[in-house]
């Protein structure tokens, strides 16, 4: 894991450090000791920065007992602790379903998430890669949602299969799809239009795109969610119900560059073991990393590298 990397995320995860670095500073207090004040400041510090009251608290009552059995007595060695159990909450190693090719890759998720960027970027760290990507535009409710994937193809060097504007999406994957299969390529990245996962309508059409790549696809098909940082608890809900229409394969966080609520993904991990494929943190197309649960829980936490 390189430096670079790490400032990145720490970057990325500035605010959310300030944060929880600074309530963690107010929990450790003049007595500097690991007391009730200290576990305390801790909790509310993870709920602040998302992580969520359930699993805060769990992670909490784990750091008392670890800090017990170790007999830590310093805020920082127990802060060391903390890192560790929040990396535990990922599953590891990370199955990362881009890594194994050829495959289909299906982005879903509710409005602006940042499904279409991640998109573009994935195209294009594929294609860095050597490697030939289709990209299907199965959002075909604006035509600005078309246009906009365009752009990020042809920046990427990517093939992207679309139909006007209404066509339906289950067609507009099918098509994408059976391009990239008789091409041979080695990625094929499917758009769709976001979603409220609370939709039962756009719920069912989803599954019948999914239905629809599965049938055509000789390659493995993953179903990626693409979870918006700043969209703090609320993501946990949108990825229960994710994850109960499609199955899913993994999360993408976005925005990580500009908020405070990184801690959503150890919710996510925690209650559906879903690992973390990548993080997005910025708009260009090489704002886009991999995840590294100690370095996200290290920089989440705001200890040292
Ligand atoms: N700062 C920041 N902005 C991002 C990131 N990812 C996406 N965005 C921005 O978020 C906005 C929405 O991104 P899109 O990729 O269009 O989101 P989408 O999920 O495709 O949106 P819909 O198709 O409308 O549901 C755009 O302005 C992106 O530039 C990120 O990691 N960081
Ligand atoms: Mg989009």
């Amino acid at each position: 894991m390189s430096a670079a990397w790490f400032d990145k995320l720490s970057d990325g995860l500035s605010r959310t450090r300030v944060t929880i670095q600074s309530r963690i500073a107010a929990a450790v207090g003049a007595s500097r000791a690991v007391d009730d004040a200290f576990f305390d400041g801790i909790e509310e510090a993870l709920v602040l920065a998302d992580v969520g009251a359930t699993a805060a608290a769990e992670i909490v009552g784990n750091l008392r007992q670890a800090v017990r059995r170790e007999r830590v007595r310093e805020p920082e060695a127990a802060l060391d602790l903390l890192v560790d159990l929040v990396a535990q909450e990922f599953p590891q190693p990370v199955d990362d379903p881009l890594d194994d090719l050829p495959a289909v890759v299906l982005l879903v998720g509710v409005n602006g998430s940042g499904k279409t960027t991640t998109a573009g970027k994935l195209a294009a760290e594929a294609r860095a890669a050597g490697r030939t990507v289709v990209i299907g535009s199965a959002d075909t409710y604006r035509a600005a949602a078309i246009e906009q994937l365009r752009v990020w193809a042809g920046r990427a060097g990517a093939h992207v299969v679309e139909r006007e504007r209404g066509a339906d999406p289950a067609a507009v994957a099918f098509d994408a799809v059976a391009h990239g299969m008789e091409a041979g390529a080695d990625l094929v990245l499917v758009d769709t239009a976001g979603r409220l996962h609370t939709s039962k309508d756009l719920m069912e059409e989803l599954k019948k795109v999914d239905r629809v790549v599965r049938k055509r696809s000789a390659a493995p098909v993953k179903s990626l969610l693409v979870i918006d940082a700043t969209a703090g608890q609320n993501a946990l809900q949108q990825a229960r119900e994710f994850h109960a229409a499609l199955g899913l394969d993994g999360v993408v966080l976005t925005k990580l560059d500009g908020t405070a609520k990184g801690g959503i993904v150890v919710a996510v991990a925690r209650e559906l073991g879903l690992p973390v494929v990548r993080i997005g943190v910025g708009e260009g197309v090489d704002d886009m990393h991999s995840f590294d649960a100690r370095e996200f829980a290290r920089a989440l936490v705001g200890a040292p590298s």
